[in-house]
């Protein structure tokens, strides 16, 4: 592990400890054995350093490395792999077009999936909610057989988006696990990496669970889930009841 302080690394984190985008970049970091200063902030009150470093869209993470702040989750993964060659194992594929692919996919998560998914929560009634749950059902589906693209090597599959060993794509995805556990009990749905309906995404996702230094990153369901009714919607039993 390289010093924190050899590196000049620091990260601005929300405090709540749940950030999908956050525990993306921690993961990043531990795959390159960097320690870094962990610098919790409130997203709602920021912090000078925070509005100086990310003056565009003020969110969260923020890495700065010496001084240098670098934005966006996906994009500060992509930093830390080009910044720090040396480290670990390559985050991105080497191929350029598997690499273009993994980004694809990996935006594809954050813009199209994910929403979906946390979007079942903000439906206003039960025929909503189903057109919402089919939508991500079907964007569960498309990935699935990404995965079977992705992860192909030679003949036999290989257990991760990344080939052999994790890599970017996996762990654009991967931060997400809890938060789709969470949004599946609470919509009172099936659970969205299911055996039965994405088998190789659940197989996945099992694996990757599993993978150290991962195990330790990934948030607790139970915490996701207070997060999302005591935070993000708490209204959202309400509006259940109320459209029942
Ligand atoms: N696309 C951004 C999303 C970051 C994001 O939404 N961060 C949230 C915390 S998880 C935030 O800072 N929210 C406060 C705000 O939007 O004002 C990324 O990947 O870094």
């Amino acid at each position: 592990m390289v010093g924190a302080q050899e590196q000049g690394l620091k990260l601005l984190v929300p405090r709540s400890g749940v950030s999908i985008y956050a525990i993306r970049v921690q993961m990043a970091l531990a795959m390159k054995g960097l320690a870094y200063d962990y610098l919790p902030e409130d997203p709602r009150c920021k912090s000078d350093l925070l509005l100086a470093s990310n003056p565009v869209h003020k969110t969260l993470p923020v890495l700065i490395h010496s001084g240098r702040p670098v934005c966006e989750s996906l994009i500060i993964v992509e930093y830390l792999d080009d910044a720090f060659p040396g480290n670990g194992a390559s985050i991105l594929p080497a191929d350029p077009y598997r690499r273009a692919v993994a980004r694809f996919w990996a935006a594809y998560v954050d813009n199209k999936m994910f929403p979906s998914c946390i979007g079942i929560l903000n439906t206003a009634n039960q025929q909503e909610r189903a057109d919402k749950v089919e939508e991500t059902l079907a964007a569960f589906g498309l990935l699935e057989a990404a995965l079977a693209e992705c992860s192909k090597e030679g003949e036999a599959e290989a257990p991760f988006f990344g080939g052999g060993s994790i890599g970017f794509l996996d762990i654009a995805l991967g931060c997400y696990i809890p938060w789709f556990e969470a949004i599946g009990r609470l919509a009172g749905v099936p659970p969205f990496l299911d055996a039965a309906r994405t088998p190789k995404l659940a197989a996945w996702a099992g694996r990757f669970s599993a993978a150290k230094p991962f195990i330790a990153l990934l948030t607790a369901v139970d915490k996701v889930e207070e997060y999302i009714t005591k935070v993000l919607y708490p209204k959202w039993n309400v509006a259940v009841t109320a459209s029942n």
